[in-house]
């Protein structure tokens, strides 16, 4: 994958992002993913690639635009073929009451190599390099703590387990509480979170918990490129979630996937901020512009670049 793509894909999630922190806590959660997908769906024709959407707002009869499947890029003849799994609004709620961690995120791979994830749920655990190989879905929380310790030279009371705030998480919740780690809930925007694990500096060791498995497949991407781990298994609700996944070609509904399994091969990340988080600065604006900030990374050299751009929205009208 061509390193220059890098930058013409933060300039996808920038516009993305811009759009959707128009409306931060405005209480209009729908108005604000409408406004990241349409500003992501534009952007994405500017460059020349034949991109194809695998993970995306869901299925075709369900999403009008970036729906899984949807052909996006210049599509000239000659382009670099590429898949993507992407969330341009990662955090709907949290943008609307301009909470904290909301992001717009586009992770890009060769063809075939994201896991066509069905749109339920997934049980996740993820961490950052110096505990790479101590995480297994298999164990318990207080099992995987203890190792994650001993990986990274620490006492579990020293670790910080992120953990979505949900009522599903009751047992995971007392488990880590008995094993002494400390807890940070959060209320929504676990892929922020999955990112925090392998941040130096970002005080978030570990995510643990269920979560989206579009998001899953989102942050085992970005933590490719990071030299972190990721873990996640599919949690089905109900028979019609299991014929779905049946359908995407899923065979084991209780297989644990391994990074590589759900991003393989060569991957590209890239992620802008909305609204103020542990790795990234939301969009600031002030009169004739805005102030972004975004990460971008690749898996093959695992350089995790930090740009923050500042936009004067009268000689780029078109990107507002
Ligand atoms: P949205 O951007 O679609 O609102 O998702 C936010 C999120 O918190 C994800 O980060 C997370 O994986 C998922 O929702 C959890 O789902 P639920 O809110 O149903 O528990």
């Amino acid at each position: 994958m061509d390193r220059n793509f890098a930058m013409e894909f933060v300039r996808v999630s920038e516009a993305a992002a811009l759009a959707a922190a128009r409306f931060m806590g405005r209480g209009d959660e729908n108005a604000a993913d409408h406004a990241a997908v349409e500003a992501m769906r534009r952007a994405f024709d500017s460059i020349h690639f034949s991109g194809t959407v695998k993970i995306g707002e869901g299925e075709r009869d369900e999403a009008p635009m970036l729906y899984i499947g949807e052909k996006v890029g210049s599509r000239r003849e000659g382009a670099p073929v590429l898949d993507l799994a992407i969330d341009p609004l990662e955090g709907t709620t949290i943008t609307s009451k301009g909470g904290a961690n909301a992001l717009s995120v586009i992770a890009v791979a060769e063809e075939g190599k994201f896991l066509h994830a069905p749109d339920t749920y997934m049980s996740k655990i993820a961490v950052g390099p110096d505990a790479r190989d101590a995480i297994s879905l298999d164990l318990g929380p207080a099992e995987n703590l203890h190792n994650i310790a001993r990986a990274k030279k620490c006492d579990v009371s020293d670790l910080t387990v992120v953990i979505l705030d949900r009522p599903r998480h009751d047992d995971i919740i007392r488990e880590v509480r008995k094993a002494g780690a400390r807890i940070w809930m959060i209320s929504d925007g676990d892929v922020q979170a999955a990112l925090a694990t392998a941040m130096p500096g970002s005080g978030v060791d570990v995510l643990m918990g269920i979560g989206g498995a579009p998001e899953g497949v989102i942050a085992a991407a970005a933590l490719r490129c990071m030299g972190g781990n990721f873990q996640g298994r599919l949690i089905f609700r109900t028979e019609l979630e299991k014929s779905r996944a049946h359908e995407m070609g899923i065979r084991d509904l209780n297989k644990t996937y391994k990074i590589e399994e759900l991003a393989a091969g060569r991957v590209m990340f890239c992620a802008t901020g909305v609204t103020d988080g542990s790795m990234l600065r939301g969009v600031k604006f002030f009169g004739g512009g805005a102030k972004t900030h975004s990460v971008v990374m690749r898996s093959e050299t695992g350089t995790i670049r930090f740009i923050e751009a500042h936009h004067d929205f009268r000689r780029k009208p078109n990107i507002i």
